[in-house]
């Protein structure tokens, strides 16, 4: 152990306006890198957190990120800012590196933990030009509750300055265990323990036998996060070729890219599943590795179906034989999902848009499996949507079931039906553009029930508010929503993600029952919706821009 011989002086500095943009989004607070680099910016935010978590003096706090640039810097501000807190135990991980489930998973499991700070603004792309981010997480080790974040930045709107000691940086090239005064630093492995996890949920000499019988798979990490783990989950553990984690160096850049696993931004990838016949299966994750996309040769899994799916398998899978207590899905996610919950009488929950929503429902024990549209999946093993999980869940499900992703698809709609579904983004859309057509829409609300629209019927109209059913709580404006009468719907949203201008989101669903036609292109099969979506909203004159940046 090194300790420093000497108390670290502490440093209190004043400032002079408090920042007034300080509000975290629907994960944490997003700002382009520059933003993050003023003086002081960090460590407004920080400053706030450490007053506001509980127990936060003498107790223990976990500290990672997903490696991109700026990771270092902000976890040598975080052990410097927490010891002049006197948090009493930080722990950190080798090289900064540590995956939003690891993390989850690491607060979890250690002693005295009352949250964590995760450095990441997920699937934005990183680098001194574009974006960084902090992400606070509960002593559960779940996303800040709404309740949490809105203190915090209540507390950064009138903020007189921050505590900081002044220490060297602490090394975090290995393991080790360090002191900052009476703040005891650990640097762990952040790899071994969600590997673990792993091994206790799935069986990976099913899957070893199964990946080694000619299952040929890939895994695109996008040089972000996950690479580490994948690599030491696929070619070490179930003994998959070198090579089967394609861009598995995390990058302080992600190599340029955009670490965002969808036909867009994964493009490579999809395209050797989807026109190539080299794998039988492919994946990826995202930044900060909770996010995952899966692929079948020939064949790409909607999220909301992949949702479905692993409620409708999982108690063919290891950690999850005794069945769901029950699963929950965003609001825009599509209705897949809650038709097998209802085959399996299982309780079936909507909730807004992002992981935090989730938490009372996990912790509460009402729910096993849960997710969203946006590529996000997990379950009650941690407090976060979870990309590996995710993945290793879908091999779990085909080593079961000795079949190919497209013959699982297709059994699957042929006993549930179809929800046909997408996601159209239009991103970096003039801020004023989008609130006013967001608006327009929001005021003709309540005219548009039994209006004709889409060849259908507009049976219902509003925006989403849902009240949370373990604490009460209620959230409101999380979207807006035509429900049409053949249970069609489309869906508006504004991200909360982003951090450039603004981005619409449109969601798209359509059920086709087990006996119509399954097998359609989903935009063919949602045209009408799509048509019908542009007459409401005025998207192309509003925005602008005739077709979404991203189809999903
Ligand atoms: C998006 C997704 C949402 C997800 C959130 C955080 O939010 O739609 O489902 O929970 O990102 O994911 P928004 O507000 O931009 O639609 V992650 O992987 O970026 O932390
Ligand atoms: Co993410």
């Amino acid at each position: 152990m090194t300790a420093s011989a000497t108390t670290p002086q502490v440093h209190h500095v004043p400032l002079a306006t408090p920042f007034q943009d300080q509000k975290p989004g629907t994960s944490g607070l997003r700002r382009p890198t520059p933003v993050f680099q003023q003086p002081h910016y960090l460590e407004s935010f920080l400053e706030a957190v450490l007053q506001i978590l509980p127990g936060v003096q003498g107790g223990t706090l976990v500290v990672g990120g997903d490696g991109r640039y700026g990771n270092r810097r902000a976890i040598d501000v975080i052990l410097r800012m927490a010891c002049a807190h006197g948090v009493g135990r930080v722990v950190t991980t080798t090289d900064g590196i540590l995956s939003t489930p690891a993390a989850s998973h690491l607060i979890r499991i250690s002693t005295g933990c009352v949250g964590g700070i995760i450095l990441s603004a997920s699937h934005n792309p990183g680098g001194p030009e574009e974006d960084f981010g902090v992400k606070v997480n509960g002593a559960n080790g779940g996303p800040a509750t709404e309740q949490l974040s809105d203190a915090v930045y209540q507390a950064t709107l009138t903020l007189q300055g921050y505590a900081i000691a002044e220490a060297a940086a602490i090394p975090l090239d290995r393991p080790g265990r360090h002191r900052l005064g009476t703040t005891a630093v650990e640097v762990v492995d952040g790899v071994e323990d969600f590997v673990v996890l792993m091994q206790k949920l799935f069986d990976f000499d099913q899957l070893r036998d199964f990946l080694g019988s000619g299952f040929p798979v890939t895994f695109d990490a996008l040089h972000a996060v996950t690479g580490p783990y994948a690599r030491r989950i696929f070619e070490n553990l179930l003994e998959l070729p070198a090579g089967t984690v394609r861009h598995g160096a995390p990058l302080e850049d992600f190599g340029g890219g955009h670490p965002d696993p969808n036909l867009t931004y994964a493009k490579p990838l999809a395209d050797a599943l989807l026109q190539g016949d080299e794998f039988c299966f492919g994946a990826a994750c995202d930044g900060d590795g909770d996010r995952n996309m899966i692929l079948g040769r020939g064949c790409f899994v909607n999220p909301s179906d992949s949702l479905a799916v692993i409620t409708a398998h999982a108690t063919r899978v290891k950690g999850y034989r005794q069945g769901l207590a029950g699963v929950a899905r965003s609001m825009p996610t599509s209705a897949a999902v809650d038709v097998v919950a209802e085959t399996l009488a299982i309780p079936c929950y909507e909730t807004p848009t992002g992981w935090k929503f989730f938490g009372n429902l996990l912790d509460a024990g009402k729910i096993t499996v849960c997710g969203e549209e946006s590529f996000g999946t997990g379950s009650d093993h941690v407090r976060e949507k979870d990309g590996l999980w995710a993945v290793l869940f879908w091999l779990s499900i085909l080593a079961a079931e000795r079949c190919s992703v497209t013959t699982l698809m297709e059994r699957h709609w042929a006993t549930y039906g179809r929800h046909y579904y997408s996601r159209h983004d239009y991103e970096g859309v003039e801020k004023a553009a989008a609130t006013e057509l967001y608006g327009a829409l929001q005021n003709r609300l309540p005219q548009l029930a039994g209006q004709p629209l889409a060849g259908d019927r507009i049976r219902q109209a509003d925006e989403f508010s849902y009240t949370d059913p373990v604490d009460g709580a209620t959230s409101s404006s999380q979207g807006l929503r035509i429900l049409l009468e053949s249970g069609s719907r489309m869906v508006f949203r504004l991200s909360g993600t982003g951090t450039r201008g603004a981005t619409l989101r449109l969601y798209l669903e359509r059920h086709e029952p087990s006996n119509g036609t399954l097998n359609l292109d989903p935009q063919k099969a949602l045209a009408p919706l799509i048509r019908g979506a542009e007459q409401l909203a005025g998207i192309r004159q509003r925005t602008g821009m005739d077709t979404p940046t991203v189809i999903t």
